[in-house]
């Protein structure tokens, strides 16, 4: 009887330094299972499992299953899921800077976009921060190319066609263009082309690949033109639930899931882009006049950036520029 009143009270004791209970964290993603961003998140998942002998597991929703797009974050801010991924740019409206990602030609590398990110991550914690909440890591779509039915040699040829636009930018890209933009969402791109809501978009050789766009596009021209950045967010407040060891598990393999997810990034660009012409599309470069309007499109978008921007975004683009 009095063993049996220790047991209990030790497990109590326990409990209550929150230390027996395994935890769960629920994770909503936009993005598919096959997509690499998922598949490294998944990976992640596993890695705090076992650094963690099982206390922690998460469980990822992909595809907008759980949540849409719009809603994962305030769904993590308000408590309702724990964890969240989503486009940085989506919140364009909510700070300029997270649309400098997504400047046409403002970067053309990884190396630049890693400069760009290395410069902008400490707003991007900052402004997560101060909404309890943690940025675990963040990782690039490879570079964004024009999938489009007709041929496409310059700006002019996009005149008043539907285009699919994912965020702010892309669809004052559609605006400075003459195109007619709409706002769909990755996991609804086979049925808005099927349906004829739209005709043409600019995105990664990935998201063409995961809504398998030869079924509805012919050409994709390798724009390269800006390499925008998914981030994976953790509620604070489930953060600090966890021992300080478990705490520093899962900062540790944030670390790596984000060296991964750039590698991997690099990796698909080549690869899905093979994919692409597999499957029968005309995999082209774009021509110098394509390039230049296009060109000039960014410098509009920048100079309309920097208006919008406030001091902290221009010292964060003038960090990137190195000056
Ligand atoms: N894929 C996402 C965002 C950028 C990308 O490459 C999309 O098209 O929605």
């Amino acid at each position: 009887m009095h063993k049996k009143t220790l047991g209990t009270l030790a497990i109590l004791a326990l409990a209550g330094l929150g230390l027996a209970q395994n935890q769960v964290w629920t994770m909503a993603t936009p993005y598919p299972d096959g997509n690499f961003h998922t598949i490294n998140i998944r990976e992640f998942a596993r890695d705090v499992e076992a650094a963690t002998q099982g206390r922690l597991s998460i469980r990822v929703n992909s595809g907008g299953s759980l949540l849409p797009h719009p809603q994962i974050l305030p769904g993590v801010r308000s408590g309702q899921i724990q964890m969240g991924e989503v486009l940085i740019s989506l919140l364009s409206n909510e700070n300029p800077v997270f649309d400098l990602d997504t400047i046409p030609f403002l970067v053309s590398s990884y190396e630049e976009a890693l400069r760009l990110y290395q410069v902008s991550r400490g707003e991007i914690e900052n402004w997560l921060s101060r909404r309890g909440m943690t940025l675990l890591f963040s990782v690039p779509w490879p570079g964004q190319g024009l999938y489009t039915r007709q041929p496409v040699n310059s700006v002019a040829d996009l005149r008043g066609v539907r285009f699919r636009a994912y965020n702010r930018a892309t669809a004052r890209i559609a605006e400075l263009t003459g195109m007619v933009p709409t706002q769909v969402e990755a996991a609804d791109i086979p049925q808005a082309f099927a349906t004829g809501i739209v005709a043409a978009m600019i995105t990664s050789p990935s998201t063409g690949v995961d809504s398998q766009a030869w079924d509805f596009t012919r050409y994709f021209y390798d724009l390269r033109a800006w390499i925008p950045k998914n981030m994976v967010f953790v509620s604070r407040r489930a953060l600090d639930s966890l021992s300080p060891a478990d705490r520093e598990a899962v900062l540790a393999a944030a670390r790596r899931a984000e060296e991964r997810g750039w590698r991997a990034s690099q990796q698909e660009a080549a690869s899905k882009t093979a994919i692409l012409a597999q499957r029968g599309m005309r995999v082209l470069q774009p021509s110098p006049q394509l390039t230049a309007d296009l060109k000039k499109v960014g410098q509009t978008m920048t100079e309309e950036w920097l208006r919008r921007a406030g001091a902290v975004g221009v010292n964060i683009y003038r960090a990137y520029l190195g000056r």
